[in-house]
């Protein structure tokens, strides 16, 4: 059987927006972990950005919040072909997180780690400039377990596996290291716009 890679087997409707060979998948927001969802209250989470800086430094729950709030009302797109228009995330710009911390001008990628060990790394660009965020509202609401709640990195403009769920912190680095998907045959980058789903596209 020929199959085009990339497709789903959804009617194909091209709207503004959406990337190549994505689609909209309306009112649904699947779920897509690859552990098991882990009961993390606020207390017990914390967040910590360490590696090529000049102070690491880990923020607890109440620490984080003490930070200046920003939101991102958006699109995501997962690199299973859905994208979900229109979301709304609150928390906290990761500029606000590295200006604490100082990176080291050496430092060129990240990695991204969660409470439960799943990882994904970054170009550090892809995180600056205010399009990047420690989420922990959506829609208003707390952020549901599953979809990372207490508290997850959202990365918009790349594919939403790199949006890292339950997350624990950032390592800076200066060379790029895969992370869980990356190294299984994922793009080191992601940029839904130029469909780098697998490593070569
Ligand atoms: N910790 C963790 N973060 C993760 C994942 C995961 O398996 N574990 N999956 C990634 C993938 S592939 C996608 S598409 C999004 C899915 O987020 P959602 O379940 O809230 O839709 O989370 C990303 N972050
Ligand atoms: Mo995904």
């Amino acid at each position: 059987m020929n199959v085009t890679r990339g497709f789903t087997g959804r009617r194909r409707v091209s709207r503004p927006g959406l990337p190549p060979g994505q689609y909209d998948a309306g009112d649904d927001w699947p779920v897509l972990s690859a552990e098991v969802t882990p009961d993390l209250a606020p207390a017990d989470w914390s967040f910590r950005v360490d590696g090529l800086v000049e102070r690491p430094h880990t923020w607890s729950w109440d620490e984080a919040h003490a930070l200046p709030g920003s939101a991102y009302e958006g699109d995501i797109h997962c690199v299973t072909g859905w994208s979900k228009f229109g979301v709304r995330f609150g928390g906290v710009s990761l500029d606000a997180f590295l200006s604490v911390v100082g990176p080291h001008v050496s430092a060129t990628h990240v990695l991204a780690r969660s409470h439960t060990g799943y990882t994904a790394n970054l170009p550090l660009a892809d995180l600056t400039g205010g399009r990047a965020w420690i989420a922990w509202s959506y829609d208003g609401g707390p952020l549901a377990q599953e979809h990372g709640g207490p508290a997850r990195l959202i990365v918009p403009h790349l594919y939403f596996w790199k949006s890292v769920k339950w997350v624990a912190g950032l390592t800076l680095l200066d060379h790029d290291e895969p992370g869980f998907w990356e190294g299984n045959g994922y793009h080191e980058r992601g940029n839904p716009w130029q469909e780098q789903r697998y490593r070569g596209d």
